[in-house]
């Protein structure tokens, strides 16, 4: 077995020779770079085990001796690695953890019988690369969301997260993926929500959320390693469905839409004002104004819950459109009076205009 790997341009099977002076070598030295030798945490022994062996070309005149200095080596965390000192090999003496230190960086000496130094310090990095060790734990064991019924799928409820020790840059190992396991109730179906698998927000994914039938989902959601098939673990979304305030007083909503007959395009820009007849003394009370747009059509007058019984204008700005399309209208405005029996009906109450007619009609 062959645990630990490396590249090297000096390295010759897997001896790391020190690099040759000379050549202009010493003046770049600040240039030369080491490739760092890769090492798996979590290695099995037996140990000291071998990674490389360190070795001086001067061993061809005398007798050399070798030793590294450096974190993990003489300085805290002492003695991980050590080097014997008449071949050079460069051993690891326990299993690393890449989670406590992931890279080490020591210098290995060599040294003739007398003591004098025959190299200049070398630069070695032990890169520890990573395993899978560590599940995804969320920050949460329950997260809280709320949305209002009749949400709109796309709506963002809540959001979750999960945290992986591992490497998450040169490998998948603490890559987290998200995913919905499971919903209750089930009601009206399953996947009424659903989560993105990177970022872990939770959104509606079917409209039909109706506080009155079921006023909380519970949600089991998976957090994943290795892109979502690794170790995995769970947590619980709980997520309350917002009745309307209104709800009960009328889901009726009011609309229009304008339409230029004349062209057979909707009317964009044009100001619709709605009035509803009030006491005391029935004065029209201006309750929205709306600009209708590219399609012709503006915001609901009124919102659902909003209507109540009772006499209500529309009032279009014909004039001011048609000036706009540098035509004369024969009307300056349109004024169109409907009356409002079922707060709970949906109405909608287009306009087609002409510079010389206008239709409008009840629709829904
Ligand atoms: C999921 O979230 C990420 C990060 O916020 C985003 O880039 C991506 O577009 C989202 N995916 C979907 C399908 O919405
Ligand atoms: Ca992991
Ligand atoms: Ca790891």
């Amino acid at each position: 077995m062959a645990p630990c790997s490396f590249t090297l341009l000096l390295l010759l099977l897997d001896v790391l020779v020190f690099p040759e002076h000379g050549h202009g070598l010493r003046r770049q030295k600040r240039d030369w770079v080491i490739p760092p030798i890769n090492c798996p945490e979590n290695e099995r022994g037996p140990f000291p085990k071998k990674l490389v062996q360190i070795k001086s070309d001067k061993d061809k005149e005398t007798k050399v001796f070798y030793s590294i200095t450096g974190q993990g080596a003489d300085t805290i965390p002492v003695g991980v690695f050590i080097i014997e000192r008449e071949t050079g090999w460069l051993e690891v003496t326990k299993p690393l953890d890449r989670e406590e230190k992931d890279k080490y960086v020591l210098y290995s000496h060599a040294v003739s019988a007398n003591g004098q130094p025959v190299e200049d310090p070398m630069e070695i990095i032990i890169t520890v690369t990573d395993q899978n060790d560590n599940r995804p734990v969320f920050t949460q064991a329950v997260f809280h969301g709320s949305v209002p019924e009749g949400a709109e799928p796309g709506t963002s409820v809540l959001q979750v997260l999960a945290t992986d020790a591992d490497d998450a840059m040169s490998s998948s190992n603490g890559v987290v993926s998200y995913s919905i396991l499971s919903q209750a109730p089930e009601e009206p179906q399953p996947g009424m929500f659903t989560i993105n698998s990177t970022s872990g927000l939770v959104s509606v994914a079917v409209p039909g959320l109706k506080a009155e039938a079921v006023p909380e989902y519970t949600l089991e959601i998976q957090a994943a390693d290795l892109g979502g098939f690794g170790l995995r673990a769970t947590a619980t979304a709980r997520i309350r469905v917002q009745a309307d305030g209104m709800s009960g007083v009328g889901k009726g909503t009011l609309s229009t839409h304008v339409l230029n007959t004349a062209t057979g395009l909707p009317a964009a820009g044009l100001v619709v004002r709605l009035a509803q007849l009030q006491e005391p003394g029935l004065q029209w009370t201006e309750l929205e104004q709306r600009h209708t747009d590219a399609d012709g059509r503006c915001q609901p007058l009124l919102a659902p819950g909003q209507a109540k019984a009772g006499t209500y204008k529309l009032h279009f700005e014909t004039a001011e459109y048609w000036q706009g399309l540098g035509h004369t209208s024969f009307y300056p405005f349109v004024e169109v009076v409907f009356i409002i029996t079922d707060p709970a009906q949906k109405l909608h109450v287009p306009l087609l205009i002409s510079p010389y007619s206008y239709t409008t009609y009840r629709g829904s």
